[in-house]
């Protein structure tokens, strides 16, 4: 993309409503415009940081065999008055009628409905286990919508569900979207937490709730210091096999939110320095709640007997728009955001420090020609403007790689690579800097 063309509205002072460092980042780099209390639009940078973490969250839900359904937003009432959660839900839940005077809501989430579509669907216990899950936009009327996209009212959540015909098969869901979420954040260059947690409006009696550390975060967590380095990407994982010992080793260490804090316990069973008490981020949350829905709203299947079976079941939500904050918080520096490399909207940047259309030029668009046929995401930085004003964008913008390109090192067939996470910069030769990318 050449950034002379490109609908990127960076902001230079700070916006005076932003509170936290990634909402300020999010203005800034024009990756998001609120166009209401807590409802954003997503520009074109945003929206390709939205699509990245959207694309690794599919691609680890499709590796455990989950398959992706697509729910409307648009829910009737009567679908909540089966499961008795229309009263329940309260304020948070935007209420709406339609010319027929029905009454209809924004979905703030779709436990009911997927069960629905799972009772008229499957009969018999050869139909499970199933695991469906979608990707949609959710609302919920929040008291306080604040932190940008962290707290919003219109938000972008995965959330799938999972039917099983009995406890331990439950638990096997469960901990397949345990290991999965692991994974997943660990792509995105997080470190997130498992941490046993309140379930909430949405029930259960087993949940946890995937915590990255930040002084933002708006719960109070609790945990050993263990936990912050485990890392999950190195191993062999079969989502056939048995994920009990690798669940064991994250949750045997201590660690909590607020609600379920037992100060007690944290004190007896973590080693003094080991103790970490500090603030965090919900990035993820995960349910067992058996037949809380099933049973009201009938969701059975013949067993292998015949007999009329309950199913169980669990659901399990991620905060995708949440998550292009979350990645801004633990990844900034002074100058702006810092891209991980797998969720980052454009991969390289180009800077054209002469762009007079002279030999500068000419070795930018060979440039810029050559990582496109490479399939390398490219930004491109033609615009007139001073090399002062390109660095601090850039910076701000966050791209991993940036190639500085100026008349000297053009004249000895040389570019500068900057390295935006090190800083570190080195000289390279046009063919070997080129080399390095795609
Ligand atoms: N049905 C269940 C699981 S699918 C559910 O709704 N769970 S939840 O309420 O915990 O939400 C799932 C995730 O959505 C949370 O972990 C959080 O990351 C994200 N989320 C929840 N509320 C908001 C909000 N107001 N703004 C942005 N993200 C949110």
């Amino acid at each position: 993309m050449r950034m002379s063309q490109y609908f990127l509205p960076t902001l230079k002072e700070n916006p005076s409503e932003a509170q936290i460092v990634s909402h300020r980042l999010m203005l800034r780099a024009g990756l998001v415009r609120q166009t209401s209390a807590g409802i954003y639009a997503w520009l074109p940078l945003g929206l390709k940081v939205l699509r990245n973490i959207e694309r690794i969250v599919r691609d680890e839900q499709d590796a455990t065999g989950a398959q992706e359904v697509l729910m409307p937003t648009i829910q009737s009432a009567d679908l909540w008055r089966e499961s008795g959660r229309y009263d329940a839900y309260g304020p948070e839940m935007l209420r709406i009628k339609d010319r027929h005077e029905r009454e209809m809501l924004f979905g703030p989430t779709n436990e009911e409905m997927i069960t629905v579509l799972f009772r008229d669907g499957a009969k018999s216990y050869r139909d499970l286990p199933k695991n469906l899950y979608h990707i949609q936009w959710k609302f919920r009327d929040e008291v306080r919508p604040r932190f940008g996209v962290m707290r919003g009212r219109e938000f972008l959540m995965k959330d799938n569900y999972s039917f099983d015909i009995d406890k331990a098969g439950a638990i096997q869901s469960y901990n397949k979207m345990f290991v999965a979420y692991l994974r997943t954040f660990a792509r995105m260059g997080l470190k997130a937490i498992p941490m046993r947690a309140d379930t909430g409006p949405i029930g259960g009696d087993l949940s946890h709730e995937f915590i990255i550390l930040a002084e933002t975060g708006e719960s109070a967590v609790f945990c050993h210091k263990g936990l912050v380095d485990k890392d999950i990407l190195g191993r062999d994982i079969d989502y056939d096999g048995d994920l009990q010992p690798i669940v064991n080793e994250w949750t045997s260490l201590y660690a909590a939110t607020d609600e379920m804090h037992q100060a007690e316990r944290f004190i007896t069973e973590v080693p003094a320095g080991e103790q970490l008490s500090a603030r965090g981020i919900e990035v993820g949350h995960i349910f067992y709640f058996g037949t809380k829905y099933s049973q009201p709203m009938n969701a059975v299947v013949a067993g292998p007997g015949g007999e009329q079976v309950t199913v169980e079941m669990g659901s399990y939500g991620i905060g995708v728009s949440r998550l292009v904050g979350a990645v801004i918080e633990a990844c900034h520096d002074e100058a702006g955001i810092v891209w991980p490399e797998s969720v980052a909207p454009f991969k390289v940047a180009i800077l054209n420090l002469k762009p007079d259309g002279g030999v500068v030029s000419a070795a930018c668009e060979d440039l810029y020609a050559a990582l496109q046929a490479k399939g390398v995401e490219t930004l491109y930085d033609d615009r007139d403007v001073r090399a002062g004003a390109k660095f601090a964008d850039m910076d701000l913008i966050g791209t991993p790689w940036q190639l500085i390109v100026g008349p000297k090192g053009v004249a000895a067939g040389k570019i500068e690579i900057k390295n935006r996470k090190t800083g570190a910069r080195e000289e390279a030769p046009i063919e070997q800097a080129l080399a390095r990318f795609g």
